[in-house]
């Protein structure tokens, strides 16, 4: 992609209602543009980012055995009123009428209509367990909309639901999920910490929140800090694995502040591994037993004969959220590095271009050409910028390599340099490989 080509409306200072790194970068960068309060448009930097990340969510939870379907974003209120959650909500729900009267609402989650699609079909416990997913817009009308894409109105989520004959194998299945989360938040760059939390309005009584540090974050935690330590590693995904590895987190303290005690925390945790500090809650998951499924009707038929309300959890990830939340955690001295791994483009050539001379202009393209070709996704910056503004603007886009030909340039090789960290000098072919490693 040509940089002169891309829609990509840079501003040249920070908009002055963002109050976090994050939102003001997002629209500094133009990857959001507000639409109304707490509802943003996805540019196409911002969208191929979050597009990247909602892949790696996907792909972990196939790897789990989770099967992908779509919800709509409109729900009828009928089974709301069945699970009592109609009222329950309060005025997050965003309600509204058709125009025959009938009364619909956005949808802010989806335990209900996930349990009527399952109880629809599924009549024997022959069918269990079941794993469900989808990765759709959800809506709550925020009281206090803030910090950009971080706490909106509209925001993008995965959101899965298991399905279990009894306690004992939806513990399985939330643990699986438990599993497919830490290797989420891996593979997106970040150390997410499972930390015990309330069920709000959700329900249950087992849930844990996946907190990342940040001194931006609405959350308050309170931890021994030895559980950062845990390498998960050393785990696969048989249930035996993933069990002791929960065991490993469920040895550490950690909470969230509606869970905090003050009196366990200073007797469960030494001083010197205390810590208290903020995070941002970038996945939530829950166990809640029958508590849709028994005021939905939604059992399955037992081997004697007997029914049996089968056993729920969901597991949310907020894919919008975690945008903004990777900006938060990587932006360090006015320069952004995205994870190669949700990177918007793997490279970017930056040369100094005149006007009066296309010497550096052809070397680029000739470059720009070799890379495509081997289906590198790389940004050519063809405009006729000063350099130093370049770097500055590449600085806040945060590709993560960047080849560089300066004014004087002369030669066979090449300014090959890590955002924010080593410069090498290296032939093109060393690049290409260079950049086709990075890969595995
Ligand atoms: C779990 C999946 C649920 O909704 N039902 C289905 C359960 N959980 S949750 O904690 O309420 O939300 C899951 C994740 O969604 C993100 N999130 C948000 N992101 C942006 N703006 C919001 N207003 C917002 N609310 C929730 C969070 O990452 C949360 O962990």
């Amino acid at each position: 992609m040509y940089l002169s080509k891309l829609f990509i409306p840079l501003l040249k200072e920070n908009p002055s209602e963002a109050k976090i790194k994050s939102h003001q970068l997002m629209l500094r960068t133009g990857m959001i543009k507000q639409s109304s309060t707490g509802i943003y448009s996805w540019l196409p930097l911002g969208f191929k980012i979050m597009k990247k990340i909602e892949q790696i969510v996907r792909e972990e939870q196939n790897k789990i055995g989770a099967q992908e379907l779509l919800m709509p974003t409109i729900q009828s209120a009928e089974i709301w009123k069945e699970s009592g959650r109609y009222d329950d909500y309060g005025e997050e729900l965003l309600r509204i009428k058709d125009r025959q009267g009938k009364e619909m609402l956005y949808g802010p989650t989806n335990e209900e209509l996930i349990t009527e699609i399952f109880r629809a079909s599924i009549k024997s416990y022959k069918s269990l367990p079941q794993l469900l997913y989808h990765i759709q817009w959800k809506f709550r009308d925020e009281l206090r909309p803030r910090f950009g894409v971080m706490r909106c109105k509209e925001f993008f989520m995965k959101d899965a639901y298991s399905f279990d004959l009894n306690d004992e194998e939806a513990k399985k299945s939330y643990n699986k999920m438990f599993f497919a989360y830490l290797n989420t938040f891996k593979r997106l760059g970040l150390t997410a910490i499972p930390m015990a939390a309330d069920t709000g309005p959700i329900g249950g009584d087992l849930s844990h929140e996946f907190i990342i540090l940040a001194d931006t974050g609405e959350s308050k935690i309170y931890s021994d800090k030895r559980i950062f330590d845990i390498d998960i590693s050393k785990h696969n995904d048989a249930d035996d694995s993933i069990k002791e590895l929960r065991e490993k987190y469920d040895a550490f303290y950690a909470v969230t502040d509606n869970k905090f005690k003050k009196e366990d925390f200073e007797k469960k945790v030494k001083k010197e591994n205390q810590l208290v500090t903020k995070g941002i809650e970038v996945g939530h998951i829950f166990y809640f037993g029958d508590k849709y499924s028994k005021p939905l009707k939604c059992s399955v038929d037992l081997q004697d004969g007997k029914k049996v309300d089968v056993k729920m959890g969901s597991y949310g990830i907020g894919v919008s959220r975690l945008v903004g939340a990777i900006i938060e955690s990587k932006f360090t001295n006015n320069v952004m590095r995205w994870p190669e791994s949700v990177a918007p483009f793997e490279v970017a050539i930056i040369p100094s271009l005149q006007k009066n001379d296309k010497s550096n202009y052809l070397k680029a393209k000739k470059i720009y050409n070799l890379l495509i070709k081997n289906k590198i996704d790389v940004l050519f910056d063809d405009t006729e910028d000063h350099l130093s503004a370049k770097f500055k603007k590449f600085d806040l886009i945060g590709i993560p390599y960047q080849i560089i030909l300066g004014s004087k340039f002369t030669g066979d090789k090449f300014e090959f340099k890590e955002i924010n960290g080593e410069t090498e000098t290296l032939f093109l072919d060393e690049i290409k490989k260079k950049l086709l490693n990075k890969r595995n």
